[in-house]
């Protein structure tokens, strides 16, 4: 059985924040639960960049009850005039007695600035109270306010030996369905996803999501060195937005013909590949702050070499394909295994008879 205190009231205001991860663009998720003298008056979240702060919600839904209520929010209310005005204020104005927030605000205009604001006014204020569960949930956030590059997460799909096909190319299926809906759920929360051409190619990927629900659709983006994506390929066929990184050498021909099909060709230094940290911050320049890359060996091997991926999240199906099977990381690695790239804060998860290994790799 829940017992009710400070924490039952955080973990529901942190769903209510969850419910809204993948649909806030830039901006972090946030819920905010309002209680006054036992009773849940107002329950809020974030839900679209440029609309109410989960205060505002909460508060709009408590009116009068707000007088002398607790408010329980994940993230420090705002101190600034962004595209709405500064959460304190209205939690000051409506007479709100204490509030509880989960994790202090990193964006340079807030950063403790909410919570010094509160507490002059005489707002009893307390700040930790499960702030490891709510900075997890804005991990995404948290990079991209601070550094302005996306977040990038890596996923694969192997057998238990690494293998991301058969010795003949062969890949459908790898997980079930269970892993695969998991897959799905990944990209409707994160902003794009990303592939190289070689994907494009062998599979014609559509790179949309796809989950018994309706989900958000990602921007797609193909690492296309030389600009080889057919015009007929699936991922231009309109559903979302396609992003082609390539390189100033690829075939100004090409560029155009893609370009009339809809896709945004970008080209990221001379060549002959694709610089994959110069693509990295002109994605961030367009406001893309998660990306999700379901790459393909060579790409997933290149990111990490370079020290780009923040996350990286392995399923494993209980299969083995031998060893002329492609690996699900192509690079050399190191000589000595105590210099191998290493996961930190691993945990593993169940997905029908997949499993999924999520860590962060130690040299981002
Ligand atoms: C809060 N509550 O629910 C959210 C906050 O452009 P704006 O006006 O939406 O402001 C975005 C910034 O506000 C964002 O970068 C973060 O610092 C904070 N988000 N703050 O008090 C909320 N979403
Ligand atoms: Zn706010």
């Amino acid at each position: 059985m829940e017992v009710i205190n400070d924490e039952f009231y955080m973990r529901l205001a942190l769903q209510a924040a969850s419910s809204a991860a993948g649909q806030t663009s830039i901006n972090p998720v946030v819920g905010c639960v309002v209680v006054n003298e036992g009773r849940v008056v107002g329950i809020g979240a974030h839900l679209k960049r440029g609309e109410g702060h989960a205060e505002v919600h909460a508060l709009n839904m408590a009116g009068d009850y707000a007088k002398g209520a607790t408010a329980y929010v994940t993230l420090e209310p705002c101190s600034h005039h962004g595209r709405t005005p500064p959460c304190c204020e209205r939690l000051i104005q409506e007479g709100v007695k204490r509030v509880v927030v989960a994790a202090t605000d990193p964006n340079p205009l807030v950063a403790g600035r909410g919570i010094k604001r509160l507490r002059e006014a005489g707002v009893d204020v307390t700040v930790g109270l499960l702030e490891e569960e709510s900075r997890k949930l804005n991990e995404a956030f948290n990079k991209y306010i601070m550094t302005k590059l996306p977040f990038v997460t890596i996923k694969t799909a192997a057998t238990l030996d690494g293998r991301v096909a058969t010795r003949t190319g062969h890949s459908r299926w790898i997980t079930g369905p269970e892993a695969r809906e998991a897959v799905h759920t990944l990209r409707h929360r994160n902003a794009a996803i990303l592939v190289g051409v070689s994907t494009i190619l062998a599979d014609d990927s559509e790179l949309t999501t796809r989950l018994s629900v309706p989900g958000l659709h990602p921007i797609r983006i193909v690492v296309d060195s030389k600009l080889r994506t057919p015009v007929s390929a699936r991922v231009l066929n309109g559903e979302a937005p396609t992003i082609l990184l390539t390189t100033e050498s690829a075939p100004a021909e090409r560029a155009r013909e893609l370009e009339a099909q809809g896709a945004e060709v970008i080209a990221c230094g001379p060549g002959p590949r694709v610089d994959l940290a110069l693509a990295l911050k002109k994605l961030g320049e367009k406001e893309i702050g998660s990306i999700l890359v379901e790459g393909g060996g060579t790409i997933n091997g290149s990111l990490l070499e370079a020290g780009l991926v923040d996350k990286i999240m392995l399923f494993y199906a209980p299969k083995l394909v031998g060893s002329e099977a492609p690996s699900a990381f192509a690079f050399q690695g190191p000589d000595r295994m105590g210099d191998a790239l290493e996961l930190e804060n691993v945990s593993v998860e169940h997905f029908g008879r997949d499993w999924c290994v999520t860590g962060y790799p130690s040299n981002r």
